[in-house]
């Protein structure tokens, strides 16, 4: 799997190469490349951005420099191709799924307000959002796409806790505790420490139950 980020700030991208999906990289399980839009532009001062046609407040990202970024992409695999921005579609756990199966997933991050409309019809497959909230780039979006992604990936977690996620489908995860068994005057719940395995699936069910008509009812 390997996932190509076009964005005018590479530098934001570091957090992403720690951790779990870090590790995934330097075990070459996932590959991802961070191309800089501001090396594609044709202009004499580097410009990657201009004023709105008809007016309006803020800039609009050039489709020039995204035309020849996605030009110059590895085209061994036909690459799914992804805009996030706050009207895409919503970003849900079953997309996931779907773009795990691209072997080449291209994020474009826009910034300012949003990409000259022509760079989406040309080259863009689809648009996402990650939620009902406006952020100044689309870098954080294209980091929880990659991060949601790389988890499905091949020896990057444990086949274990995924497939105890398939099994909650639907349900907020229940509680959990782990050492010492009392801290701050609260003890781990009798039932986790008796060892009666069916008991405490029935308690971890009804927990999750519970949490999820609290927190989440429009899930049940
Ligand atoms: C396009 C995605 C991109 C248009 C991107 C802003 C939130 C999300 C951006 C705009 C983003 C999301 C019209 C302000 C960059 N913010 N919810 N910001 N406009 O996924």
């Amino acid at each position: 799997m390997k996932i190509t980020i076009l964005t005018l700030f590479p530098e934001m991208f570091v957090p992403l190469l720690t951790s779990v999906v870090g590790r995934a990289v330097k075990e070459e399980k996932l590959k991802i490349e961070i191309v800089n839009l501001r090396d594609y532009t044709e202009d004499k001062h580097k410009k990657c951005d201009d004023y709105p046609f008809g007016g309006g407040a803020g800039m609009v990202m050039m489709a020039q420099p995204i035309g020849s970024a996605i030009a110059s992409v590895d085209p061994t695999h036909a690459a799914r191709r992804i805009y996030l921005s706050p009207k895409g579609k919503t970003f849900k756990q079953e997309k996931v799924f779907e773009l795990c199966a691209c072997e080449h997933l291209v994020l474009l991050c826009g910034h300012y307000e949003g990409v000259d409309q022509r760079a989406i019809d040309l080259f863009i497959d689809e648009e996402l959002s990650i939620g009902d909230y406006v952020l100044t780039g689309g870098e954080l979006p294209a980091m929880v796409v990659a991060d949601c992604v790389a988890r499905y990936v091949d020896g990057v977690l444990s086949p274990e806790s995924l497939v105890q996620e398939s099994f909650s489908e639907n349900l907020l995860e229940y509680p959990q505790y782990t050492r010492p068994v009392e801290y701050g005057g609260l003890t781990v719940p009798e039932v986790l420490r008796s060892g009666d395995h069916a008991k405490i699936d029935r308690w971890r069910r009804e927990k999750a139950l519970e949490i999820t008509k609290k927190n989440r009812p429009d899930l049940l």
